[in-house]
């Protein structure tokens, strides 16, 4: 069950502030509810959502992921020509098993290995991790991350000056994963990459710009570790 809302007071109607949804879960027949979680649209950075509504109609299960889709539509959104109504669609995983133990490394942790001309970004202002990210603006920039643990998310933001990077798993080219977003806020935090099912052993996680628009990392979070 999800319940939205917004947090705060509108003193306009068509300014809305935080959105919040609180996720519950009952077995079946339903209930009583027991609260889950929270999520809020805080990573949209300079703007909320507006009117969203979550969609059952598009729901789709694959494995023990429930995918939704989340529309929402207006908002003070970067757009040209300002003014019109979008209607935007949104996709939420809704993990239907316990998520394995997990633990967040941040873009400053020693244990990344820079190569080229990254630039620590502090005290960015936007909702990043821990307020920073590294960035570099030159193709064929990499780093390196090994890992104990049996999957990896790599965290980034997603904006329309941003490119497109290649991240490879133990060598292996997993994907090509674009940055950039146009005609949208800028996004922080966003799972950008995620592989999971790996051996509980070490591995190494790299990540090569592949254009001259900013490539960013913000943090990983690496599953199935106590690093
Ligand atoms: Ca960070």
């Amino acid at each position: 069950m999800v319940a939205w809302y917004n947090t705060a007071t509108l003193t306009k109607w068509f300014e809305p502030n935080e959105m919040r949804y609180d996720f519950y879960q009952a077995k079946h027949p339903w209930g009583p509810w027991t609260y889950l979680n929270s999520y809020s649209d805080r990573f949209i950075v300079g703007g909320h959502m507006y009117g969203p509504s979550l969609c059952a109609k598009f729901q789709e299960r694959t494995g023990s992921e429930v995918r939704m889709s989340l529309f929402t539509s207006g908002c003070p959104f970067e757009d040209v020509p300002p003014g019109l109504y979008k209607m935007w669609e949104i996709p939420l995983v809704v993990k239907t098993t316990p998520v394995a133990d997990s633990t967040l490394i941040n873009d400053d942790d020693a244990r990344i290995v820079y190569s080229g001309n990254w630039q620590s970004s502090t005290k960015r202002g936007f909702s990043d991790h821990n307020d920073d990210v590294h960035c570099t603006a030159s193709a064929g920039d990499s780093l390196e991350l090994t890992f104990t643990g049996t999957g990896i998310d790599y965290l980034a933001e997603k904006h329309g000056d941003l490119g497109n990077v290649d991240v490879y798993i133990d060598g292996v080219l997993k994907q090509n994963v674009g940055l950039r977003l146009d005609n949208f806020p800028r996004l922080c935090q966003i799972v950008v990459f995620s592989v999971g099912g790996l051996p509980a052993a070490r591995h190494t996680i790299k990540i090569v710009s592949r254009s001259d628009a900013h490539a960013v990392v913000d943090a990983f979070r690496v599953y199935g570790s106590n690093a």
